[in-house]
C-alpha cells in the first residue's frame, strides 16, 4: 500500500500524558520502518516512538514539550508504504513481535535502508539542534545506543522496538551515563566515551555542552589525564567588601599563555648558585664607564651574556618541538627574551643575536626594551622568536623560583638576588656572593642530566667570565 500513515503514540501500559522531549525527524525525512521518530519521557522511563512505516515525514504534529498518549498522532508519513499505526495502539504482544520481525534488516527492504542513509545529515542536524533547545529547557532522554565502538548494525532502525526502561529515582543518586541518542552519537564522533562525561543536566544528565566540555578539557590538559574539578566558585563578597579590577587585555592574552605553558609542558626546575663575587668587582670597576658610555650595568646583562654563549654549547636548549611534537627544531641563532615586568603586565621582548654583543651592548639594548615595554612602544616582532628567555627577581627579592617555560621555547633561566653568603672553602667559611638562578626547561625535550650541565656551565662563566673567551 502507498499513501499517507498517521503515525501514533503506541500503547505505553500504565502511562499517559508523556512528555515530548526530543524530535528526531524533521519534515522531508525519508523514514523506514521502525526507525525512532520521537523520544518519550515519564518520570519512571524514557523510550522512543518508532515509525511503523516507510515514507517521507509529511507533518510532524507533536513538540517538544507536548504531552501525549496512546493513539496520538505523531508524524503523517506520505508516499508511505506500511500499515497505518491505528492498529498498533492496544494491539496485542504477539503482532507487535510480529511487526518487529518484518522490521529486521533484509525484511524492511532496502528501499529502507536507502531512505535511512539519505536521512542521516538533515536528521543529525535536527538532533544537533534539538540537542542545543534541550539544554535551556528540558531534561535529556535516555536511551540505549552502541557505544564505545559498538557496531553501527545495532542502529535503532533495525533493531526491535525497545520497552520504556525504568530509571533509578533514588534522590541525590546520580544516575550514570544518561545521554540523548543525539549527544551520544556526538560523542561517539569525538572519540568519547560517554560514561566518561561528566553530566550537568537533571538527574545529571549529560548534554551535549558536556561533551564538548569534556574535549575541551582533555585538550587543555594534554589529553589522557582526568581534568581537574573546576574550582567552587566562591563570591568573596559575601565575606567583607570587594573592589573589582578588569584585567587588561595584555594580563588576559599572558594569562592565556601562561596558562597553556604551564598545563602542556611538563616543567622540571633546576636550581644552582652562582659566585659572582668576582663579576660584582669587575662590574663595579666598569661602573665610571658605564656611566660614560650612558648605559646602566647589571647583572642581567652578564646573565645573558652567559646563557648566549651556554646555548651556543648546548643546542638542544635553543630549540622547539615541532606541531607534531616528533621533530626538534634546532634554532641556529641566539635570540634571548628578557621578561619585563610593566604596569599591565608581563612582556617579553626579544634581544637578537645576544651571542653577538658585548655586556655594554646587551645592557643597552635590555634597558632601551624594558623601557618601551613600560610605555608600550614595542612592536609585535620585538616580541617574537626567542630561543630562550631570561627572567630576573634579582633586584626584587626571594632565593629561587620556578620559572614557567616561555613555549613554544623550552627552557627559561630565573634570576634571584645575589646575596654574600659563607661558603666553605680550604677549611674554612669565606664570604662569596651567590646569585640563584633556577632554569625551568620542557622535559620532553630536555633530560635532567642536560639541564644541570647547562646551568652549571652558566654559574661557572658567570664565576670566571673568561670562561666566556673558551
Ligand atoms: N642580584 C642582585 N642585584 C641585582 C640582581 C641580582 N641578581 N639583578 C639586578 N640587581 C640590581 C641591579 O644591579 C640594580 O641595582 P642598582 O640600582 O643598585 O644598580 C637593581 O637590582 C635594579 O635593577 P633594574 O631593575 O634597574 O635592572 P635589571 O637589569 O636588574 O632588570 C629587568 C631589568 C627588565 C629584567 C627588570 O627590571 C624586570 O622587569 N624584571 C622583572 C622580571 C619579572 O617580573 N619576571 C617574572 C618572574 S616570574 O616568571
Amino acid at each position: 500500500m502507498s499513501g499517507r500513515i498517521e503515525v501514533q503514540v503506541p500503547d505505553l501500559g500504565e502511562f499517559e500524558d508523556v512528555d515530548v522531549v526530543e524530535i528526531l525527524v524533521s519534515r522531508g525525512d525519508p523514514v523506514g520502518v521502525e526507525d525512532p521518530l520521537i523520544v518519550l519521557e515519564s518520570d519512571k522511563a524514557t523510550m522512543e516512538v518508532p515509525s511503523s512505516g516507510a515514507g517521507t515525514i509529511a507533518e510532524i504534529r507533536v513538540s517538544v514539550g507536548d504531552k501525549v498518549s496512546a493513539g496520538d498522532v505523531i508524524v503523517v508519513l506520505e508516499g508511505a508504504e506500511g500499515k497505518a499505526q491505528t492498529e498498533a495502539a492496544g494491539e496485542p504482544e504477539e503482532k507487535k513481535g510480529k511487526r518487529r520481525d518484518e522490521a529486521e534488516p533484509g525484511k524492511a527492504g532496502e528501499a529502507d535502508e536507502r531512505a535511512r542513509e539519505e536521512r542521516k545529515p538533515a536528521r543529525e542536524d535536527e538532533e544537533a539542534r534539538a540537542d542545543r533547545d534541550a539544554e535551556s529547557k528540558r531534561p535529556e532522554p535516555e536511551r540505549e545506543e552502541p557505544v564505545r565502538g559498538e557496531p553501527e548494525a545495532e542502529e535503532p532502525s533495525a533493531g526491535p522496538r525497545r520497552p520504556p526502561e525504568s530509571v533509578d529515582e533514588t534522590p541525590g543518586e546520580r544516575v550514570p551515563a544518561h545521554a540523548s541518542p543525539a549527544v551520544r552519537r556526538f560523542a561517539r564522533e569525538l572519540g568519547v566515551e560517554v560514561e566518561q562525561v561528566e553530566g550537568s543536566g537533571p538527574k545529571g544528565r549529560i548534554l551535549r555542552s558536556d561533551v564538548q566540555e569534556h574535549v575541551k578539557r582533555i585538550v587543555r590538559t594534554g589529553g589522557g589525564t582526568a581534568p581537574p574539578a573546576a574550582a567552587p566558585a566562591v563570591d568573596p563578597a559575601k565575606f567583607g567588601p570587594v573592589d573589582r579590577e578588569p584585567l587588561s587585555r595584555l594580563r588576559r592574552t599572558a594569562a592565556a599563555n601562561l596558562h597553556r605553558a604551564w598545563t602542556q609542558v611538563p616543567h622540571v626546575t633546576q636550581h644552582d648558585e652562582a659566585d659572582v663575587t668576582d663579576l660584582e668587582t669587575f662590574r663595579a670597576g666598569l661602573r665610571d664607564e658605564a656611566g660614560e658610555r650612558g648605559v646602566k650595568l647589571t647583572p642581567v646583562a652578564f646573565v645573558v651574556k652567559a646563557s648566549a654563549a651556554a646555548l651556543l654549547r648546548f643546542e638542544r636548549v635553543s630549540s622547539q618541538l615541532d606541531a607534531s611534537g616528533e621533530t626538534l627544531l634546532l634554532k641556529r641563532y641566539v635570540h634571548v627574551g628578557v621578561a619585563v615586568d610593566t604596569p599591565d603586565g608581563l612582556v617579553v621582548p626579544v634581544v637578537r643575536d645576544a651571542d653577538r654583543k658585548g655586556v655594554f651592548e646587551l645592557a643597552a639594548e635590555i634597558a632601551d626594551l624594558a623601557g618601551r615595554a613600560r610605555s608600550r612602544r614595542l612592536s609585535p616582532g620585538e616580541m617574537q622568536g626567542a630561543s630562550f628567555t631570561v627572567t630576573s627577581l634579582g633586584h626584587v627579592a626571594g632565593t629561587g623560583f620556578t620559572p614557567i617555560v616561555n613555549a613554544p621555547e623550552v627552557a627559561i633561566l630565573g634570576v634571584s638576588p645575589a646575596r654574600i653568603r659563607p661558603v666553605w672553602r680550604d677549611g674554612a667559611f669565606v664570604p662569596r656572593k651567590l646569585m640563584p638562578l633556577s632554569l625551568s626547561y620542557d622535559h620532553r625535550v630536555i633530560d635532567g642530566v642536560l639541564a644541570a650541565r647547562f646551568t652549571a656551565w652558566i654559574c661557572e662563566a658567570l664565576g670566571d667570565l673568561r670562561r666566556l673567551l673558551l
